[in-house]
């Protein structure tokens, strides 16, 4: 018991000597649904981000041709890291950390005032309302799909899929993605595009599929349910917003390079948001309950044992590493959520 006291205070003490992560906060800051944000709030935002695709990356182009801008950095240390951060039981602290660090870049590196917004999909179902999500709006949004590629036999088509090209209209037409597709980090400029597929959206997004994610009574069994399997039937709610936006063709639905859309925060986000209104029905409990593999499937433990708090997460050359332990608890990060599940 002493011991354990005697740790828990040193990692408070270590957690408040890097800033950011931990330590004191007076005044969280609020992270709230982009269809509930002033309208001038979400142009604030989407401008940020913009600055975030001009402002020079960090990584040393020797290891990563294609990280160009300070945005890149993070689509570049997503792809480096697939495989080792999804299918695991730190998928879920390994994403908010990362989220979070987006935020920080956001507020620090490009002026904007509020928190990262989330995306609450399932507000946009059914079927028939997705493509209406405020999230595609063409001026407060992100913009939406782009026209109809055929697919191509050798791709894995997305049940559904309605697009494949480049985005059509918004702020994010004239974008250029410099990395992926896949694991490669060279320099591939190439437009964003998404391929919009309503009814798996509606199907993977929707109410019952949330519930059975918010119903289970331990971490890894939540984790596992909200990222759901590796086929189309398999899906679950974290595949529900990858794929019912990336489809077959778009960024998001790319495993490794998915962050290239801007919209792949505003899902993380409320995956996220997901995981806290989770640990909220039983806080005391869930704020030290993680677990699950170390090694990507890795379910009955053959290749090592399963995570625990101390857990080391890393986001590579943005030089911000964590603990499991340090992003469980996100009073400690200094931000919230206006509303829980
Ligand atoms: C990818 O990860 C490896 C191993 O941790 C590291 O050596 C390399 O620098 C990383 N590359 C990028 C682009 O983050
Ligand atoms: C199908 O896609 C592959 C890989 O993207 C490409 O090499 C090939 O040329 C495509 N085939 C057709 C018929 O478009
Ligand atoms: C995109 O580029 C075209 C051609 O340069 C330009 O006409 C258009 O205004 C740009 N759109 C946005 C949203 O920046
Ligand atoms: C590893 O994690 C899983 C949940 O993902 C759990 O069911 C299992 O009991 C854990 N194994 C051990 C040895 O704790
Ligand atoms: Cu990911």
């Amino acid at each position: 018991m002493r011991t354990f006291l005697l740790l828990s205070l040193l990692s408070l003490l270590l957690c408040c000597a890097s800033a950011g992560k931990g330590g004191q906060c007076r005044k969280p800051i609020v992270r709230k649904e982009w269809r509930s944000l002033k309208k001038a709030d979400r142009l604030q935002y989407i401008a940020a981000v913009q600055c975030l695709l001009e402002k020079p990356a960090v990584t040393p182009s020797t290891v990563a041709p294609g990280a160009i801008s300070r945005y890149d950095d993070l689509v570049a240390t997503h792809i480096n890291q697939t495989m080792s951060i999804h299918f695991v039981g730190h998928f879920l602290p390994w994403h908010r950390l990362f989220t979070l660090y987006y935020e920080k870049l956001l507020r620090e590196e490009c002026g904007y005032g509020g928190a990262q917004p989330y995306w609450d999909w399932t507000l946009d179902t059914p079927a028939s309302q997705f493509v209406k999500s405020p999230v595609f709006d063409p001026i407060y949004g992100f913009g939406g799909n782009g026209p109809l590629i055929p697919v191509n036999a050798s791709n894995n088509e997305v049940p559904g899929r309605t697009g494949g090209g480049c985005v059509e209209a918004g702020p994010f037409v004239n974008m250029t993605v410099h990395l992926g597709p896949f694991a490669s980090l060279e320099r591939n400029d190439q437009c964003l595009k998404r391929d919009l597929a309503p009814a798996y959206a509606a199907t993977y997004l929707a109410r019952d599929k949330l519930d059975s994610v918010m119903s289970q009574s331990d971490y890894g069994w939540m984790a596992r349910t909200l990222e759901g399997g590796t086929a189309w039937e398999d899906s679950q709610v974290h595949a529900g917003g990858h794929f019912g936006v990336g489809g077959t063709y778009g960024q998001m639905g790319d495993p490794f390079a998915s962050p290239s859309d801007p919209i792949f925060w505003m899902h993380h986000a409320n995956l996220d948001r997901v995981w806290w209104s989770w640990q909220k029905k039983d806080l005391g409990q869930r704020r030290r309950d993680v677990s699950g593999p170390m090694f990507l499937q890795d379910w009955g433990n053959a290749q090592g044992g399963n995570v625990t708090l101390a857990f080391p997460l890393s986001l590579g050359y943005n030089n911000w590493d964590a603990t499991i332990a340090d992003m469980m608890d996100i009073r400690r990060l200094c931000y919230t959520y206006d509303k829980l599940y």
